[in-house]
């Protein structure tokens, strides 16, 4: 390999198949990363995607580029049939992008298949058309990035591919010899996906699997050596978390290099309590929901009822809604014998199949809105006559009297509301007719734990199948504001390489319970002593049984429902300061050091004379509990999750970087109830 390229002004592909189009969570980490690494690189930062005609009509620009060496190979290929969008991605930091047309490669599927064989020996049946896309766009890729090279002689390139779905092209750029350092980033592996969603024991397993013979079972055998081949081939080999780094160790065979986690591109409000007035209004709106969907059932505080919520892809086991429901049913039970006066509304948003909205549910809302107009129309025919009697009245009279406002027009209109709010049956548990009614795990879950939402429950249930949005005329909320008005976000995941949902709800000040199974649930655990104190509650799903775990989850959230207001204000503000730990602008500076490591990997002889970065060396500071004076971070060392796999939160020396600022706990404090 050439070793002459410049290393510090080097260009910078990411390669997904995500760019610009939203699939899962490998969109939120490119798209809310965008900034800072634009902010880092500027012009020479494109992203790298497959073509999706509907979602790069609404979030890309096209542009012309300037970079000659992108202007020869972009022209290049399109003499040769293949069809390019170059633009910006209409995003915070508006990136370049260049998405491929795979449609116009396919003429070349059956050589490149051919190929892929004979030089990789990574099979490929006719019919997975994935596996298919993931080929020609690998294929693309590696045209792309060999013909990139041998116009831009001068810089050094730094690729960097997310996923197995844009992972063929790393053992192309192997064996081809390609000038070019590259990063492969696994997500979650393809095996742990499907062996969680089984009833196995994954990580006591891990060791044993015969990953060829499982994946094989699965009809994922060609997947998976993708994903294998991607993972060796890469310079560099990152996870999203130590838990999918030891998972990757042995499902994948290669010890990855280090771990970046996932941020969040985090905004402030000018007025720090301003997240505590959105949750109050975001609430209310929820509240208005709850008052229509429980019509004929309110017989309780809206003062006292606190929202739960867990949502997320449909994927019962992996996400833990089995646990979730089985400690909501626990919850109840002690709510219930301990005398609690408070109510527990839990909602479940994970998208099923569906036919329709219920009526009951659609009826829940009418009723409660024309009572709603009802009253209005009273209240202002009552003021109107409360002031014309007013108007009239002399020294000596009474006051007008409360009985004569309300006419008798207005007794029967009333009258009329009020009755059409009885209901026979329970309040329901679902807003939408399921196609699978029947065999839902979900609802069947429910059923098993008989949480009906009858009047005796203090656990009401609410499972809304769909992914929420401001123009539904149920729940007429976007995800992020229903976010705000809860009080606590449960994700008891088994599989979770990362979690977006709970990091989410901190940086929003909205406490959550995620486990130590999840990628979140472990870096928060390693990174703050004490993090119930800010909202962060963790449960064992790794050393105690499951009944234990289900009995710990059913215990934290008792917990909260014994909360005051005021305690209840405070851990927000706690929860909320942990948001600058979640940022990109710290988090991406793992992003940073992987990008060196493979530069240094790549051109050891630029690199002499320097010492090596501390990449892995497994220092890190933990963020002491919140006291009223600031805390001292703890000097700590050793390991983290299973696996031995070291933080790559450390090594700042030698990094250019000014943006990624170093974190620091804020100072003034909230004094303790
Ligand atoms: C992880 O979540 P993802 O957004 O990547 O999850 P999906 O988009 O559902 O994709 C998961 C994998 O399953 C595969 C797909 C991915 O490798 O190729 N797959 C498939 O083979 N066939 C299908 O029909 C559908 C999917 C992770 F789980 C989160 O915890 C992280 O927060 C997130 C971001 O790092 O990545
Ligand atoms: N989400 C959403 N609408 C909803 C519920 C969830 O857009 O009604 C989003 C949520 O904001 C998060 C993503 O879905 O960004 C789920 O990501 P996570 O990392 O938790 O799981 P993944 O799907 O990647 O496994
Ligand atoms: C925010 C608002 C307060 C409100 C409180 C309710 O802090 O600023 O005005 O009283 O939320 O909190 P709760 O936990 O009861 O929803």
């Amino acid at each position: 390999m050439a070793s002459k390229r410049d290393v510090r002004n080097h260009v910078l592909f990411e390669v997904a198949t995500e760019v610009a189009n939203r699939v899962g969570g490998i969109y939120s980490v490119l798209k809310s990363k965008a900034q800072v690494t634009t902010a880092e690189y500027g012009s020479t930062y494109t992203l790298l995607g497959p073509l999706n005609r509907a979602s790069a009509a609404v979030e890309v620009e096209e542009i012309v580029p300037k970079d000659p060496a992108l202007i020869a190979t972009i022209k290049s290929m399109n003499d040769r049939g293949i069809k390019t969008l170059y633009g910006r991605w209409l995003i915070d930091g508006a990136p370049r992008v260049l998405l491929f047309d795979t449609s116009s490669g396919y003429y070349k599927l059956d050589e490149w298949k051919g190929d892929l064989w004979s030089t990789a020996g990574i099979p490929s049946p006719p019919d997975d058309h994935e596996t298919n896309e993931a080929i020609v766009f690998g294929y693309l890729i590696a045209w792309f990035l060999g013909e990139y090279v041998y116009h831009e002689k001068e810089r050094a390139v730094v690729a960097q591919f997310h996923e197995w779905l844009a992972g063929v092209a790393l053992p192309l750029c192997r064996k081809r010899r390609i000038d070019v350092t590259t990063i492969f980033t696994t997500h979650a592996t393809l095996l742990g996906r499907y062996l969680c969603a089984g009833s196995v024991d994954f990580y006591n397993n891990l060791q044993y699997f015969d990953c060829d013979a499982e994946a094989g079972k699965r009809g994922i055998y060609h997947r998976y050596c993708i994903e294998r081949g991607a993972a060796h081939a890469a310079d560099v080999f990152t996870t999203v978390s130590h838990i999918t780094a030891y998972e990757s160790e042995h499902l994948l065979k290669r010890k990855p290099d280090g771990v970046l986690p996932n941020g969040l591109n985090v905004k402030k409000f000018s007025a720090t309590h301003e997240f505590q007035n959105l949750h109050q209004v975001n609430k209310e709106k929820i509240n208005d929901f709850v008052r229509g969907h429980f019509y004929g059932h309110n017989d309780w505080d809206p003062d006292k009822t606190l929202y739960l919520f867990t949502a997320g892809r449909y994927e019962y086991r992996n996400k833990g809604v089995d646990m979730f429901i089985e400690s909501l049913a626990r919850l109840n039970h002690r709510m219930k014998s301990s005398g609690s006066d408070m109510t527990v509304v839990a909602f479940i948003i994970m998208p099923a199949q569906t036919t329709s909205l219920a009526v009951e549910a659609l009826k829940g809302q009418a009723v409660i809105k024309s009572l709603h107009d009802t009253v209005s129309s009273i209240e202002r025919n009552v003021g109107k006559k409360l002031f014309e009697r007013s108007l009239k009245w002399q020294e000596g009279q009474d006051v007008p009297d409360e009985k004569e406002l309300l006419s008798a027009q207005d007794k029967i209109m009333l009258r009329r509301r009020l009755f059409a709010m009885k209901r026979h049956g329970l309040p329901p548990i679902v807003t939408h007719n399921m196609v699978n009614d029947a065999e839902d795990p979900i609802l069947n879950q429910i059923r098993r734990c008989q949480l009906f939402n009858h009047p005796s429950d203090r656990v009401k249930i609410v499972f809304h199948p769909e992914f929420l949005s401001s123009g539904n005329p149920v729940l007429p909320m976007d995800y992020d504001d229903f976010v705000r008005g809860t009080h606590m976000g449960v994700f008891s995941s088994y599989y979770e390489p990362w979690g977006y949902t709970p990091a989410e709800c901190t940086v929003m000040g909205v406490p959550s319970i995620t486990t130590n199974l999840s990628g979140f649930g472990c870096y928060m655990e390693e990174l703050i002593e004490n993090a119930q104190d800010y909202g962060i509650y963790i449960v064992d799903r790794r050393m105690k049984g499951v009944d234990d775990s289900v009995n710990q989850l059913a215990d934290y959230m008792f917990d909260f429902t014994r909360k005051s207001k005021r305690q209840r204000i405070n851990q927000r503000n706690r929860t909320e300061r942990l948001s600058d730990l979640l940022d990109w602008k710290r988090m991406g500076m793992e992003y940073v050091k992987a990008r060196q490591l493979a530069l240094r990997r790549a051109y050891p002889d630029s690199f002499e004379g320097d010492e090596e970065p501390g990449f892995f060396d497994g220092t890190e500071m933990k963020i002491t509990r919140p006291l009223s004076a600031p805390g001292s971070p703890r000097e700590r060392s050793g390991m983290m999750t299973p696996g031995d796999f070291a933080s790559l939160q450390e090594g700042r020396e030698g990094l250019s970087t000014e943006d990624y600022i170093a974190w620091k706990l804020p100072e003034e404090e909230d004094p303790e109830e």
